[in-house]
């Protein structure tokens, strides 16, 4: 069984022995993997499991999971001399692609649906000296453009049709693994792409087969209800969601997503925007944890699942949040929330904590 190095390594160093790496790879990180499994304090008896994880993908460099595939694509795009990099994407993947190329010294093209994708996304990817072509259209189509160009000398396609990808999200599984010193019982998960379903599948499958777990979790997936091809086993031309990350319609790892469903024994359900935004709010208040609404489909479904009585109470459930939710400020904005304006007064400010002296 080969050796896995401490968590302060990247991940291709970590699990160089997992991943398609070769002698001319370049070694390359900014910090990616080794994102906190927090457990759950509040929310479990909500949910009515026995143990209740949040796995925290918005701790990683460009604050998603994303991380994790794109240091894998990219190196390798580094090592196939490749001068530029491109991707289409509701936005994580853009800030990731554009990262992980800047660190390279590669140009990085990104095509995003126009005014669709998260405010901080949308900064990142500036930010980072990416070529941003809003277009106007929605992720399918954009992605549809981007494949097309897949061929194009010099240029590599980092979306998640590209191998690597997955292999690198696969990760995320093994150390969720080392974690809790073996596989959940559940794990939920939003899909959008059905690219991270499909690796963390993966990582689950073959840390199983090489004995590091003595079992695979059953995977439940979670999409948006305006955005559920894989629940309605039909594509959709238009998908509408307040969770951008996921308002796509006809995933590229569909047959992924389905075979992970099919050979863990899980399901793929869609919940409802209203569902999203209650677990949105309720796993920032209750727990702490800012992640973006894509990411709280996640809770969404596991809290769905304990309301209608499918939830096993001994069951350790892990919910991935795949994305931080300081990435959509806009979203965040429009809860309800507490806030005041105080004169600059001792006594009003005094009196507007409600202390009474
Ligand atoms: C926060 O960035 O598709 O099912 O272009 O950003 O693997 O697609 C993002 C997807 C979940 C869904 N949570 O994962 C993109 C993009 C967040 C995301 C998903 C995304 P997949």
């Amino acid at each position: 069984m080969p050796d896995v190095l401490p968590r302060s390594e990247g991940l291709l160093r970590r699990y160089a022995a997992y991943l398609p790496l070769t002698s001319a790879t370049p070694s390359l990180s900014l910090g990616e993997g080794g994102t906190p499994l927090v457990r759950s304090r509040r929310l479990v008896e909500q949910v009515g499991c026995a143990e209740l994880y949040f796995k925290l993908e918005g701790c990683n460099p460009t604050g998603s999971f994303k991380d994790r595939g794109m240091v894998v694509a990219v190196a390798k795009a580094v090592e196939d001399g490749a001068r530029a990099v491109l991707c289409a994407s509701t936005g994580n993947t853009s800030a990731s692609a554009a990262a992980y190329a800047a660190a390279c010294g590669l140009q990085s093209y990104v095509l995003v649906p126009r005014g669709k994708i998260a405010q901080g996304k949308m900064a990142q990817a500036l930010a980072y000296g990416a070529r941003i072509l809003a277009i106007d259209g929605n992720f399918d189509v954009a992605l549809r453009f981007a494949r097309a160009l897949e061929d194009t000398r010099g240029i590599a396609l980092v979306n998640s049709v590209n191998p690597h990808r997955i292999e690198g999200q696969k990760t995320a599984a093994f150390e969720i693994i080392e974690d809790l010193g073996d596989a959940p019982d559940l794990l939920c998960i939003p899909v959008g792409n059905a690219g991270n379903i499909t690796a963390y599948w993966r990582g689950f499958r073959e840390w199983r087969d090489a004995g590091r777990a003595a079992r695979a979790p059953r995977m439940m997936g979670f999409q948006a209800a305006g955005a559920s091809p894989i629940v309605q086993d039909r594509p959709f031309e238009d998908p509408q969601t307040i969770a951008s990350a996921i308002r796509i319609g006809n995933p590229a790892s569909w047959k992924g997503a389905t075979s992970a469903r099919d050979e863990s024994g899980g399901a793929i359900e869609a919940v409802t925007d209203d569902e999203i935004m209650e677990a949105y709010r309720l796993l920032a208040r209750e727990e702490g944890v800012f992640g973006e609404p894509a990411s709280a489909a996640s809770l969404a479904g596991a809290l769905k699942l304990g309301r209608e009585g499918r939830m096993p109470r001994d069951a350790v459930v892990v919910c991935v949040i795949t994305g931080n939710g300081l990435k959509d400020p806009d979203t965040a904005l429009t809860i309800e929330g507490d806030m005041h304006d105080v004169p600059a007064e001792f006594e009003a400010i005094s009196r507007a904590l409600g202390a009474s002296r």
